[in-house]
């Protein structure tokens, strides 16, 4: 059975489990424990050497990064979560791309320097922290227009690109991201966390912060 290294508390590690819901396929989840630094031990660094969650295995594949593993997952099941046509996979793409390099890298900023910093022993860095607020505001219009043209993040069919945004901004109520002016992003949202690919990992993210259930 594959087998997912994961932590709760992270979004990428909540997308690829919520990609295997939505798959139906079934998986053992095994409890990273970032907070008191599995990850940097040698075990988890053999399996590993990134050192980071998530992290899959497939009998004897190994796999890591989130949306390598959404892509090699979806292909397995051949399911068009992530679209074979050349177009499709482009647009699915381009999204994936633009939700990782600029939204979660601005959530990132925020998150680490308002919840994770102080908990280091490190002095939040204020500026980049308002770097990352103000990269919100610029990104999540456009996130917003597209969803005023299609019903989903890559057209009118869901697709990993949206399981890769819920899970992404899973952590806005805690870093006080005000969403309200993205009415369209708020019902996707919704409508998302309400299906059991979302609610098998959480009902409401950061219920467990970083322990197992
Ligand atoms: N680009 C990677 C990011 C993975 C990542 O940064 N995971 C974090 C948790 S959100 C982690 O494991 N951090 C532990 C560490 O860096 O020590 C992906 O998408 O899989």
């Amino acid at each position: 059975m594959i087998k997912l290294y994961g932590n709760r508390f992270s979004p990428p590690s909540n997308k690829v489990e919520m990609c295997l819901n939505q798959l139906g396929i079934e998986y053992e989840f095994v409890f990273v424990d970032l907070l008191n630094g599995e990850q940097r031990k040698p075990e988890f660094l053999a399996l590993t050497s990134f050192g980071k969650v998530p992290f899959l295995v497939d009998g004897n594949f190994k796999l890591s990064e989130s949306n390598a593993i959404m892509k090699y997952l979806c292909r397995k099941a051949k399911s068009d979560l992530y679209p074979s046509g050349l177009e499709e996979q482009a647009e699915v793409d381009k999204w994936c791309d633009f939700i990782s390099m600029h939204l979660a890298m601005a959530y990132g900023k925020v998150i680490f320097n308002k919840m994770i910093a102080s908990k280091m022993g490190s002095e939040p860095d204020e500026r980049s922290m308002k770097e990352g607020y103000e990269f919100l505001s610029k990104y999540f219009p456009l996130i917003e227009e597209k969803l005023n043209k299609t019903k989903f993040m890559a057209g009118d069919e869901m697709t990993i690109a949206d399981i890769l945004l819920v899970a992404t901004i899973d952590p806005s109520e805690m870093i006080e991201v005000d969403l309200k002016a993205y009415p369209k992003l708020i019902a996707l949202r919704n409508s998302l966390k309400s299906q059991s690919f979302y609610q098998k990992v959480h009902k409401v993210y950061g219920e467990s912060m970083m322990m197992a259930k």
